[in-house]
């Protein structure tokens, strides 16, 4: 069975069970939520054996953390720092179809991992590697971390994944485009949107930072366009999947399923344009709910979304 590791922060997610700003909001609901983890969580219900490591703090938002993706069947390397506490990130839903995220991060546990915290083998016995572009701006120990990790995973030919994921909260975008662009050149697949690919090729359109990428490095880049779908842009042409129409209700998190199903696929053989359906079909199922990864969908529940509408499953 192929196996994939990834590595990052994940934090406690507090959010607000109702529409409106936390300025007033009375009742708040507890879960975690990170990019790597969003995607490992997203990668097990889609059958891939994978695990996720990361930094905690020694305390309960720690323990929830490590329990939760635990408890998802994914395998957990939690080294757990005693100098720093776990992090915390706020959810707003601002609107009924809107929502903003407050980060409460700066010198968290997460933010500390460090290149010693990755066990040996445990990159090199994997099939696939997967990280993201937060990572490199959480911390100078965090960046190390990251590039050891490709660095390791590229002699020993395990498969890179790289999710350019900018946060403008950890980083300006002038100082962050040349570290992500380095990153992402060192990656045999990426993932962005246009933003993010602006970000590292300011002034080339699409088409054009992906013919640099493969220029520089030979990596693969999907491109995510929210409720347009998604793209491909490989040498010889350009493969291009519909959005799936959908309820939204919260699109954090979206980007991570949508990495899941996309990986997935290629995992599992899949052609280019089959990767692209069943990454929308995860995209889209991750907007349905309020959580950052609870949405994530498994094959049957992609079966039954692609498959013919309005028969009760019985
Ligand atoms: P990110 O948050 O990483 O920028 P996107 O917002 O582009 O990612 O979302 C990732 C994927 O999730 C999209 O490519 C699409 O497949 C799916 N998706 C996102 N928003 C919607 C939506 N409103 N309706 C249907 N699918 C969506
Ligand atoms: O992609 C979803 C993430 O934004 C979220 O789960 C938290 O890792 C996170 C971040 O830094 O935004």
């Amino acid at each position: 069975r192929p196996r994939v590791v990834t590595l990052g922060e994940t934090m406690a997610l507090v959010r607000a069970t109702e529409i409106g700003s936390l300025r007033h909001a009375g009742a708040l609901a507890l879960g975690i939520g990170g990019a790597e983890s969003n995607v490992a969580i997203g990668l097990r219900r889609l059958g891939v054996d994978v695990s996720w490591l990361g930094r905690v703090g020694d305390d309960p938002l720690g323990e929830r953390v490590a329990r939760e993706i635990r408890a998802e069947g994914v395998d957990v390397r939690c080294p757990v720092d005693a100098d720093a506490p776990t992090g915390l990130m706020l959810k707003e839903r601002t609107t009924a179809s809107a929502t903003a995220v407050l980060y409460y991060r700066a010198g968290s546990a997460g933010s500390r991992l460090a290149p010693e915290d990755i066990p040996p083998g445990w990159i090199e016995e994997a099939s696939l590697l997967h990280v993201s572009g937060i990572t490199a701006l959480l911390s100078d120990s965090a960046r190390s971390a990251l590039s050891a990790a490709i660095d390791r995973a590229a002699a020993a030919g395990t498969t890179i994944a790289f999710d350019v994921n900018f946060r403008s909260s950890l980083a300006p975008a002038g100082e962050a485009g040349p570290v992500l662009r380095d990153l992402a050149e060192r990656a045999d697949v990426v993932f962005g949107n246009a933003e993010e690919i602006g970000l590292l090729h300011p002034g080339a359109d699409v088409e054009d930072a992906a013919a640099r990428l493969r220029a520089a490095g030979g990596s693969e880049l999907v491109l995510k366009r929210g409720s347009d779908g998604a793209a491909v842009f490989r040498a010889d042409r350009v493969v291009e999947a519909p959005a799936l129409r959908v309820d939204a209700v919260d699109t954090v998190g979206a980007g991570d399923a949508f990495v899941a199903g996309y990986l997935s696929g290629l995992l599992e053989g899949l052609s280019v344009s089959e990767r692209l359906v069943r990454a929308n079909a995860c995209g889209a199922m991750a907007c349905t709910g309020p959580g950052d990864w609870e949405s994530s969908p498994t094959l049957r529940d992609i079966a039954r979304l692609l498959g013919p509408e309005g028969d009760p499953v019985r």
